[in-house]
């Protein structure tokens, strides 16, 4: 069954009828610029075709109900409530999944946009995804697109699609707890067929930058380790806090406003650590941009060693791989992949690599070897395309 009739069966199954409609929203990879979003740099992330289904319809009363295949109890709560169940830094008493969706309704009733005389009324929802969970492919920013989605229309607020990323993000952080960047959101809520997003996340002026990895007979691999992840545990955060040090020693506001001709002087105001934390967000910016250059001016073969060069400087300056990532970009890379380099914020998760299209067999299974060989899980593995955005199926 696919998530589309899935999401629309969980809904028939909670409420005796039909939804109004489904929308859905796309999870993401990112072709590169991690950890850069909250230093206020750039990211280059596309939009991947497994997507979030949310099947929706307006109630007579004020409860928002919400259901989920990944849960196997709805949850409900009055719309008057969630501005006592959020913000709660993620300790907010209903279960994470349904923070996700429970936090956009809460983030667009309290989005100033969206003006006192809007009538909130009561909604059904029911959630259904193809997108994994836990690896990397922000399957929490594709929940929070197509709750927003629905909710924008169901309750017509006609707000723009930048607005809507920073409702999600604003779900994310506060009623979720996850200290994350805006990049996925603006990912999912962005997405075109055949192009990345370049994102300056300081004023969140973005360009549509062709792949052109179709055209040029090459595919995205995605080797998802299995090894799950959260980013609202330790990791995530103390990157963050390590970055915010780092600009705070150079003086200056985020790291977005270092380059590498300042990176001698870091290297003597701050300890080791927070150095190698600093060294790989100002080198990744420059990456981002080397990264639309190349593709502009060279094409998708010209990104190879910029994709690998990330993956190191994740790997060893900013220390958010783990072996089995490092094992999937090696081994592709042994097989001749033109770039790889684990996407996401790490600790597990997903690696993705650039191959040529007739070598997907082959460098799938010499990943899943090499991971059998060396006793690790076996990764589940699958091509990705640039996909579009939000939008409604039904
Ligand atoms: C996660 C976060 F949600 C993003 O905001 C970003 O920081 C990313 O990790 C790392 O680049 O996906």
């Amino acid at each position: 069954m696919t998530a589309l009739s899935a999401a629309r069966d969980l809904f028939t199954d909670l409420t005796g009828h039909e939804s109004e409609g489904t929308w859905s929203a796309p999870g993401r990879v990112n072709l590169i610029g991690e950890h850069t979003d909250y230093n206020e740099g750039y990211v280059l992330p596309f939009a991947i075709q497994q997507r979030t289904y949310a099947s929706a319809a307006l109630r007579d009363d004020d409860r928002i109900r919400v259901a989920s295949t990944f849960a196997d109890e709805p949850v409900e709560v009055a719309l008057s409530e969630l501005d006592r169940l959020f913000p709660s830094n993620g300790d907010s008493r209903v279960p994470e999944w349904s923070a996700y969706v429970l936090g956009v309704a809460w983030a667009l009733r309290a989005d100033p946009s969206t003006g006192s005389g809007t009538r909130f009324r009561g909604v059904d929802i029911a959630i259904a995804s193809d997108v994994p969970v836990g690896a990397g492919l922000s399957s929490s920013a594709a929940i929070e697109g197509a709750v927003a989605s629905a909710l924008n229309q169901l309750w017509g607020l006609d707000l723009d699609s930048v607005t809507l990323a920073q409702v999600g993000r604003r779900a994310e952080n506060e009623a979720v707890g996850a200290p994350t960047g805006i990049m996925d959101q603006m990912a999912s809520m962005l997405g075109r067929p055949d192009a990345a997003t370049f994102l300056d996340c300081r004023t969140l002026e973005t360009r549509s930058v062709p792949t052109g990895f179709t055209a040029e007979g090459l595919e995205v691999l995605v080797i998802d380790t299995q090894v799950k992840h959260s980013h609202s545990t330790g990791g995530y955060r103390e990157r963050r806090a390590a970055c915010e040090q780092g600009a705070e020693l150079l003086g200056i506001r985020s790291l977005r406003d270092a380059d590498v001709s300042d990176l001698p002087r870091a290297a003597e105001l701050m300890d080791d650590v927070t150095f190698r934390r600093v060294r790989h967000v100002v080198t990744e910016n420059q990456r981002v941009l080397d990264t639309v250059a190349a593709l502009a001016e060279r094409g998708p073969r010209a990104i190879g060693d910029l994709l690998v060069a990330s993956h190191a400087s994740m790997r060893d300056d900013f220390e958010i791989s783990v072996p089995e990532l490092d094992l999937a970009v090696e081994t592709a890379l042994a097989n001749g992949a033109v770039g790889a380099r684990m996407t996401g914020g790490g600790f597990g998760g997903a690696a993705i690599a650039l191959i040529e299209h007739d070598a997907v067999e082959a460098v799938s299974d010499a990943v899943t070897r090499a991971f059998s060989d060396a006793g690790f899980a076996a990764p589940h593995i699958f091509t990705v395309r640039p996909s579009e955005g939000p939008r409604r199926d039904v």
